[in-house]
């Protein structure tokens, strides 16, 4: 669906937010921007994100739900500008998505998983010393008898990470979508 700008929301996600934030990271690598500036830009893509929800969410109200998806940034992560888009893309492809937030602790994604049943669960991770967390959170669901596929994201997770711990992985939402169509393989796609 368009915005008002003439683009569609999606192509503003991915060809204007997404590269302007990644700059910003940049920035501050290389100390030209420090975590004030950090701060604004997060505050914007979230502000301009909350925007474009209503339009990237369009095709949920349309038909049915193709499966739950649960999404959490791990505990000690406070990133989640790249669960959100997760989130949306997946809405936007009909998933129900429960998004538990960020700095999930790890028995919270158990009790979600245990109480809503999901098809799919994805955690994100923007550190490395957030990343083994995810192993963690898949090693209580296995230990609780839980058998749900887990996909994992987020810029320090590797295709490689995720297969050493028997989870799958995509890259960026429209990746997530399709890796999480071959997960629930009873769910037709519609879009
Ligand atoms: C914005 C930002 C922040 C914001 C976060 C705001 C928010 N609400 O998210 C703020 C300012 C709060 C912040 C804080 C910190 N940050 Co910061 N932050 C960033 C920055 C610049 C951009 C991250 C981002 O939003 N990228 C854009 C999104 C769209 O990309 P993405 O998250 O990778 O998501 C995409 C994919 O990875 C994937 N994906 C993501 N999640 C998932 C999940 C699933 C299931 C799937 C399938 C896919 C998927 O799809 C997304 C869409 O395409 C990065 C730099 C960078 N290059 O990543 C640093 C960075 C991640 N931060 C960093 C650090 C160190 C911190 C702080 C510790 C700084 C400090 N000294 O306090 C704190 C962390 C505190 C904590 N406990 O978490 C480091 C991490 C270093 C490391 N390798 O461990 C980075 C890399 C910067 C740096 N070079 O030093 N940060």
């Amino acid at each position: 669906m368009k915005s008002g700008t003439g683009l569609p929301a999606a192509r503003i996600v991915e060809e204007l937010m997404i590269p302007a934030i990644l700059r910003v990271g940049e920035l501050y690598e290389q100390k030209t921007y420090f975590l004030p500036q950090l701060i604004a830009s997060a505050e914007a893509m979230k502000k301009g994100l909350d925007h474009l929800e209503p339009l990237l969410g369009a095709a949920k109200s349309r038909g049915t739900s193709k499966g739950v998806v649960i999404l959490a940034t791990v505990q000690g992560d406070i990133h989640d500008i790249g669960k959100n888009i997760v989130a949306l893309m997946l809405r936007n492809y009909g998933y129900d998505v429960i998004d538990l937030g960020k700095d999930v602790a790890t028995k919270t994604v158990i009790e979600h998983m245990k109480k809503h049943k999901p098809a799919v669960v994805g955690l994100s991770a923007l550190m490395t010393t957030t990343m083994t967390v995810m192993q963690n959170v898949m090693m209580l669901a296995r230990q609780e008898g839980l058998t749900t596929p887990f996909i994992l994201g987020g810029a320090v997770v590797t295709q490689a990470y995720a297969a050493s711990l028997g989870a799958s992985y995509a890259r960026d939402g429209v990746e997530a979508v399709r890796v999480i169509e071959t997960l629930c393989p009873n769910k037709n796609m519609e879009n």
